[in-house]
């Protein structure tokens, strides 16, 4: 998964370079630059100071002592004061500048926290958002494995309006399918169509009429056959996948980019016709592709998958699917701000 967001301390990421949320003067301070600088050891001191500071919105690059990544990016994020400063653009900048420099000296993965919003009072839910959004500008024309690095959990959050929308959804279709009485119609739901595509004319010839009615109690007329089951399942998931992005009219790239899904992973998948991917990878291309809720469940239905009321994870990318948000960054923060697994690979 091209972007990441994770629970950790940065300063035990065994990626190329992390990221330190530093102060101008590049010479070591409080927060995550402290917890840096002291893993890192003196050099790393030494080296900053042969860098004569460094802009708000900008970085610099150093090695990284001995800590154990190859490098470590100095960027220098803007203080808070209020918002109509120029704060946002400074801090996408700083983001930007640390990615420029990590594929300037060929890193594949990059660790980040979340810059400004400490000591320099970033208010957290928009800093992850433009975070969030910066990284995943980048990742649309670079190939990278970015984490975000959250250090703990109250310093994360959604915005407060989103995280009580969707609590309310999930309150809402949970408890509504632990209701007895919501269950046993279901399971009776079940029940019928399962019926329904048991007695399929096609699958029973009319010589054993006889048979399966003794073996079987009456059925309602079949509303869909075995034989059309199978040619339900005649199309594989990859089949599928690829389908639909010819259908959305979008390329590949353009895809497996919006599902946060790696190239890799994508040419795995669209050179092996049988491919079994997991949920997060089917909802992932579901969300990318923008499918309805329908058609999300047909596609996972194609890998043998489907939506279930009675986990989080699945109520959440319904929630989303159903208002026609498809911005799997967002759709990955609600998740990670749930203790859910992610969308993606
Ligand atoms: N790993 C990951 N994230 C961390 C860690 C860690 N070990 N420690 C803290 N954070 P801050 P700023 C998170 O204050 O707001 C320094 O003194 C923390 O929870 O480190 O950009 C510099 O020298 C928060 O969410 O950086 C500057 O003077 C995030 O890192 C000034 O603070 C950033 O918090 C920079 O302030």
């Amino acid at each position: 998964m091209p972007l990441q967001i994770i629970r950790d301390d940065i300063t035990t990421m065994q990626v190329d370079a992390i990221v330190n949320a530093a102060k101008s003067s590049l010479l070591g301070g409080g927060g995550v630059d402290g917890a840096i600088h002291r893993a890192a050891g003196p050099a790393l001191l030494e080296e900053c100071r042969a860098l004569g500071g460094c802009p708000t919105g900008s970085a610099k690059i150093t090695r990284a002592g001995q800590l154990p990544c190859r490098y470590v990016i100095h960027a220098v994020g803007p203080i808070w004061r209020g918002g109509q400063n120029g704060e946002e653009a400074l801090l996408a900048s700083c983001y930007r500048t640390s990615l420029e420099l990590a594929v300037e000296y060929d890193c594949q993965s990059v660790a980040f926290p979340l810059i400004s919003s400490g000591t320099y009072g970033y208010p957290k839910d928009q800093a992850l958002e433009v975070a969030v959004q910066a990284i995943g500008a980048f990742l649309d024309n670079h190939e990278l494995l970015v984490y975000l690095v959250i250090f703990d959990k109250a310093s994360y959050q959604i915005g407060k309006k989103r995280f009580r929308e969707i609590a309310a959804y999930i309150d809402d279709h949970y408890v509504e399918l632990h209701g007895d009485f919501r269950r046993e119609s279901r399971r009776r739901q079940e029940i019928r169509l399962n019926e329904e595509i048991w007695s399929g004319e096609e699958f029973w010839p009319e010589s054993s009429e006889n048979l399966e009615s003794q073996m079987f109690p009456k059925a309602p007329a079949p509303s869909f056959s075995l034989a059309d089951a199978l040619k339900q399942i005649d199309e594989s998931f990859s089949e599928m996948l690829l389908r639909k992005i010819d259908e959305k009219g979008i390329t590949d790239v353009q895809c497996y980019k919006k599902a946060n899904i790696s190239r890799k992973l994508f040419s795995k998948i669209r050179s092996d016709k049988y491919y079994k991917p997991s949920k997060p990878t089917v909802l992932a291309f579901a969300v990318a592709l923008e499918l309805s809720l329908e058609e999300t469940k047909e596609m996972l239905q194609k890998a043998g998958f489907a939506l279930s009321h009675s986990n989080k994870f699945d109520i959440i990318v319904e929630y989303f699917i159903s208002q026609g948000n498809y911005d799997i960054f967002q759709i990955n923060e609600a998740l990670f701000a749930f203790d859910q697994s992610l969308l993606g690979a």
